[in-house]
């Protein structure tokens, strides 16, 4: 798959407490992928310890995000990106979509 989009379980209607969902997405070697938010809303804890959204690339560098630190747009820039949702166990929202895409190295 090239491209695509990821939504959060049962969006755009609020998510499952007690989730764990695992995207891994890759490229070729003279790719890169590109992430980009279309919604993010996920139950806000000071240290995105409740509901949080963990995107790791290849080089296991990580950016952690929740509501209060929204992704911007049309972005990481990433060879191979593996996406973590995770929920716990009350309170929930709408959860988050993002699509993605496979586009060659510059
Ligand atoms: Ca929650």
């Amino acid at each position: 798959m090239s491209e695509g989009n990821i939504t959060s379980p049962n969006y755009p209607f609020n998510y499952p407490n007690n989730m764990d969902c695992t995207w891994t997405l890759l490229a070729y070697e003279d790719e890169i992928i590109q992430i980009t938010f279309i919604s993010f809303d996920l139950q806000t804890g000071d240290q995105c310890d409740w509901d949080y959204v963990l995107i790791r690339d290849g080089d296991n560098s990580t950016a952690k995000s929740s509501v209060e630190t929204r992704l911007s747009q049309s972005s990481p820039l990433l060879p191979q990106v593996e996406v973590q949702f995770h929920s716990d166990r009350e309170i929930s929202s709408t959860g988050f979509k993002f699509s993605f895409k496979r586009v060659q190295k510059i």
